[in-house]
């Protein structure tokens, strides 16, 4: 751009913007007047920025994995998981397009690994989680610990934790990113770094932190301060159950059903303190009475079927679809034929700690 040309968009920038009260002329040149010192007037603009209720540009939305699984599979075809470094396809909330977000604090996206491929090491300030969608057998290694995923695990590689993944298996495998990277973008906080070896050296057993923190006891000389769990595979094998035996024993709630928290086993708090995720058992038949809260969810249907109401719109959902509830919205689910498991998960942990979560009302 030439001195000329910037001094326009310079200049341009500088104009005030035609508010509702620049119908009166003195106003109006007032607002111009001002403009030109990089003022503006808050009583213009204020009722949109202290809303009464939540106002988020957000949809609720549905990506039905039956109808994306091939695509993603037609994106491996096109290039390699080592030249894309992630071979990821964005879910992009629909009003939302081009952010890469689900919702305003999230990132979620379909990632592909090939038979025989590896995602190199690597590490960033972003918290990810993986839930486990098609196929079995790959690996991730987190801090020099290797798990092998199977289809329900949640996977954590929390915030600056080095990271690969590999696919030794002889199928290709499909799993369900959700970062916290616009939380960190919005904070301008983003580091991240390549590792020099691609594969990390795995110094651990296998799944060494499921057996060591996941079991009730802490080894001797544990660092319990840490707000990010240490365990890097919940295994579904391992908490599906648990849902079985809560639904022996009580009763459903009637927003979520049976539910539990992926929990961090210092604190009892969440797994990660940027992303909470929950795990539900809703009975043959449950309909839930309508819930809304301030966290934005991403909800994956891991077994049965059913559908829910977000708003005045309604998304039928079955094994491996993923959807989002906005910030606000008020839903309902209807479960359909036989008990359906739903796995869930926000930002609700930074709210929190930040004092403005909120639930109904
Ligand atoms: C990332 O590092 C992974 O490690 C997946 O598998 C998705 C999306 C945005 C930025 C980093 C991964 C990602 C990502």
């Amino acid at each position: 751009m030439d001195a000329a040309a910037a001094t326009a968009v310079r200049s341009d920038s500088k104009k005030a913007r035609i508010y509702e009260g620049s119908k009166d002329p003195k106003r109006a040149a007032f607002y111009e007047k001002i403009s030109q010192r990089d003022l503006a007037p808050l009583w213009e603009v204020l009722k949109g920025l202290v809303s009464k209720e939540p106002k988020v540009i957000c949809d609720p939305a549905i990506w039905r994995f039956d109808e994306v699984k091939s695509l993603v599979i037609e994106g491996g075809g096109l290039l390699t998981a080592q030249e894309a470094e992630r071979r990821v396809l964005v879910l992009e909330n629909p009003a939302l397009r081009g952010q890469s977000k689900i919702t305003n604090s999230l990132f979620a996206g379909l990632q592909l690994i090939l038979p025989g491929e590896i995602a190199g090491a690597h590490r960033h300030t972003a918290s990810a989680i993986r839930l486990i969608l098609d196929g079995e057998g790959a690996y991730t290694q987190v801090d020099g610990e290797k798990t092998i995923m199977k289809y329900g695990d949640f996977v954590l590689t929390p915030n600056w934790t080095a990271h690969d993944h590999g696919n030794e298996s002889k199928v290709p495998m499909i799993w369900l990113d959700v970062l916290d990277m616009p939380t960190v973008n919005f904070f301008g906080t983003s580091f991240s770094e390549h590792l020099d070896d691609t594969v990390q050296n795995t110094a651990r057993v296998d799944n060494d932190s499921l057996w060591r923190f996941g079991s009730g006891v802490l080894p001797d000389g544990t660092d319990t301060s840490s707000i990010q769990s240490p365990v890097i595979n919940y295994a579904y094998e391992r908490v599906r159950p648990i849902l079985d035996r809560m639904k022996k024993t009580g009763e459903p709630d009637k927003h979520h059903g049976y539910r539990l928290r992926y929990a961090n086993p210092f604190n009892g708090g969440w797994s990660l303190p940027t992303m909470g995720a929950n795990l539900s058992l809703l009975p043959a038949n449950f309909k839930s009475e309508a819930y809304r809260s301030t966290d934005g969810t991403i909800f994956v249907c891991l077994e049965g079927k059913g559908a829910t109401k977000i708003g005045n719109e309604t998304l039928e959902w079955g094994p491996r679809d993923v959807f989002v509830a906005p910030t606000w919205a008020p839903y309902s689910h209807a479960v359909k034929g036989g008990e359906a498991v739903l796995f869930s998960i926000s930002d609700r942990p930074a709210q929190e700690a930040l004092g403005i979560w909120r639930e109904l009302n």
